[in-house]
């Protein structure tokens, strides 16, 4: 029976626009979720965020508390290349470097996600992933990463949850509708500055790098062959369709026949499928998002089934497709106060899946659970529901880790409390609690939650007290 590796990265996740604020601070410029508009009410927009930009040294002194060996984080483009100058920012650079060091001084591993749904909106309003300068320019932002943090970073990741954006477009890109087409267009050149990247990271570095979209096994709502079919389309669609393409380098059947029937086939240009599969383009691990499964139904013909562009969707909204699949909730699962689903089996399916299809070593980069929490009269929070959540989805990580599963690391969302992507701070997923409500700033102050020293001592024994 294998082990959990004694050099295990347990550690957070966080994103730059959900917990840095200083959004136009020392030469950082707008990127999509700063000129966003439909900031849904009463929730709070991200300029102050958790203002990890001026916290950074005190939220890096609670990780060392915890015993963190590894924080997943992402650079904001926007913070280290300024458009307006045409030229790299240096403040911007040095705030990174800054928290690398801090990082690397407590032995915590950075894993950096180098684009975390907040694309410049420069490049936006230059037609964003429609155009292919901006796969160029992704180039240029890598080769830019390199050059600084090359040699300090062993790990990074390329785009977060490309998956998500696909489906739920609108929450990344403004709320701006575009055509089918056009989104498997922007996916195609995200695919293909993805593969540009990883070649760069692999020659001018010795780090790894993967990608991290959103994976999570589909169940069928019943075990008519129909429903199969729905889960199976769903599955390849939702999740092989965005590891196929790099491990593999190939478009699999299914998400071809999909662009196929919606007369949305993309535009492949020569030499396209080179650049993907060029050997220095592929990637050392699969980092993922784990939240909760899907469940499938066939389609009903006189439904009308609506894309979501609205902005205001995320990963559990369901998702249906005329005559491929209609996503719906499983009664076999509990919820979150946030109505999403739990299914810390499927943590363990999902993995299995994914390992026995690619064979490549696994790093879970988001995992957890959004909830009301709140200060008491002691200033403590007891956010034992989240232990709970914790302590199943470990449970079943550490039986897929016996099965054969080679992960590498748990990097659960949140590090500390941060700005949800479209239900504001009341929806908090951190260890740390960060004393602001969305009307009000208050004081920021950090506080451990119970999670905390929950977190800590999981740590400590490499999780043998789970
Ligand atoms: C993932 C994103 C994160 C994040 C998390 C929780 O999809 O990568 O940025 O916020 O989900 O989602 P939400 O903030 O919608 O609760």
């Amino acid at each position: 029976m294998k082990k959990i590796r004694e050099d295990f990265l347990w550690g957070g996740s966080s994103s730059a626009f959900q917990i840095e604020g200083g959004w136009n601070e020392d030469g950082k410029e707008p990127s999509v979720q700063d000129t966003k508009k439909d900031i849904p009410e009463g929730t709070t927009d991200f300029k102050i965020a958790s203002d990890h930009y001026h916290h950074w040294k005190e939220d890096v002194a609670m990780m060392v508390e915890m015993g963190f060996k590894s924080y997943r984080f992402s650079i904001a483009w926007t913070r280290v290349w300024s458009y307006e100058k045409n030229q790299p920012n240096q403040k911007g650079l040095e705030f990174y470097h800054n928290l690398i060091d801090e990082l690397l001084k407590h032995k915590i591993e950075p894993i950096v996600t180098m684009y975390h749904f907040d694309l410049p909106d420069y490049l936006q309003q230059k037609g964003g992933w429609l155009s292919r300068n901006t796969i160029d320019e992704f180039a240029k932002y890598t080769k830019l990463l390199m050059e600084n943090y090359g040699a300090k970073v062993k790990y990074w990741l390329t785009i977060n949850e490309q998956n998500i954006m696909a489906l739920a477009s609108g929450a990344v890109e403004g709320g701006k509708p575009r055509s089918t087409k056009d989104i498997y267009q922007c996916n195609h050149h995200m695919f293909l500055a993805q593969a540009k990247a990883m070649k760069i990271i692999h020659q001018m570095s010795k780090a790894k790098v993967g990608p991290a979209p959103n994976i999570t096994a589909i169940y069928p709502n019943s075990n008519t062959p129909e429903d199969n079919l729905a889960a199976i389309t769903f599955t390849n669609i939702r999740n092989w369709y965005y590891l196929d393409v790099p491990v593999f380098g190939k478009y699999n059947v299914i998400a071809m026949d999909m662009l196929n029937k919606l007369d949305s086939m993309i535009d492949i240009q020569d030499g396209d499928m080179d650049i993907i599969n060029d050997p220095l383009a592929k990637p050392d691990f699969i980092g993922f998002n784990y939240y909760a499964t899907g469940t499938v139904k066939q389609t009903d013909p006189n439904k009308n089934y609506v894309s979501k562009f609205s902005g205001q969707v995320d990963q559990q909204t369901g998702f249906g497709l005329q005559d491929f699949f209609e996503q719906v909730q499983n009664p076999n699962l509990p919820k979150t106060q946030f109505n999403w689903e739990i299914d810390p089996v499927g943590f363990k399916n999902t993995m299995l899946e994914m390992t026995s299809r690619y064979n490549l070593p696994l790093l879970l980069t988001e995992n957890g659970i959004g909830g009301y929490d709140e200060l008491d009269a002691n200033n403590q929070v007891d956010d034992q529901y989240r232990i709970d959540y914790y302590t199943a989805h470990l449970k079943q990580m550490l039986e897929a880790i016996a099965m054969g599963v080679d992960l590498i690391g748990y990097n659960p969302w949140t590090a500390i409390d941060l700005v949800s992507t479209h239900e504001g701070i009341r929806k908090r997923y951190g260890f740390v609690f960060v004393n602001r409500t969305d009307e009000d700033l208050k004081d920021l102050k950090r506080y451990p939650k119970k999670s905390f020293y929950w977190y800590k001592e999981v740590i400590k024994t490499n999780g043998k007290n789970i």
